[in-house]
């Protein structure tokens, strides 16, 4: 692998699927506080977006007005405690297929390893996951604006003072995939959205060898 330097990934729906748990924690929040029952079709909105910037969208797709802050913030708590308890089982088996060998790979082409996920859960996950000795850095999104805005990605390779051209990075969402390219930095598209902005799509990871891997990083 020539000059990349960084590897970023995207927690939910790269490294583990939580989408279902986050979308279930929404639907039992409508449910009890508003009487709405969630669409499926909504979920997508969801992908990659920060817990509040979730909320706000199902919000106005489901036309109910709410603009005290206060209280979005207490009921988008509440939705997080629901998700904690959803996800409280999580163990290795949950990690995505194809992730464990990209990891290791890339720890033995010595490439720096960073976690670019809006979820502010994300360093309990990776826990669960028993990840932690793989990741070099895991970004807060605390005070980032959230994907489609490159601060996420920005963030890591600032952390580690490369240039974008250093970097490459893996996402499951449109919301992701447009965060990675406003930062310009090579983005792997995973899993089955179109993701039609992606430099390069696989259905899993398991598709990436290292004969992939190296092209990819070669540019050809
Ligand atoms: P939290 P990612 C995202 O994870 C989820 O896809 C999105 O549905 C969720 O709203 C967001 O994390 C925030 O999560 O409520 O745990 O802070 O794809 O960026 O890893
Ligand atoms: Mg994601």
């Amino acid at each position: 692998m020539n000059n990349i330097k960084l590897a970023i990934f995207d927690l939910d729906g790269v490294i583990t699927s939580t989408t279902k748990e986050h979308y279930k924690a929404w639907k039992l929040l409508f449910i009890k506080h508003f009487g709405i029952r969630l669409d499926p079709s909504l979920e997508v909105y969801t992908k990659g977006v920060s817990r509040i910037e979730s909320f706000k969208v199902l919000l106005e797709k489901s036309k109910v007005n709410l603009d005290d802050p206060k209280l979005i913030e207490c009921l988008a708590n509440e939705k997080n405690e629901i998700y904690k308890e959803l996800i409280s089982e999580f163990d290795e088996t949950k990690i995505c297929p194809g992730v464990l060998d990209l990891l290791k790979y890339l720890k033995q082409n010595s490439i720096k390893i960073a976690l670019g996920s809006a979820s502010k859960n994300a360093p309990f996950l990776i826990r669960k996951l028993k990840l932690e000795s793989y990741f070099d850095y895991i970004v807060n999104p605390e005070e980032k604006n959230s994907k489609p805005a490159p601060d996420i990605f920005l963030d890591a390779l600032n952390h580690f003072g490369y240039k974008s051209s250093e970097a490459i990075a893996f996402e499951d969402a449109e919301a992701g995939i447009e965060s990675i390219k406003n930062a310009d930095i090579y983005a792997v598209g995973v899993g089955d959205e179109e993701l039609k902005d992606a430099d390069i799509k696989v259905k899993s990871l398991k598709e990436l060898t290292p004969v992939s891997l190296e092209k990819i990083m070669r540019g050809n």
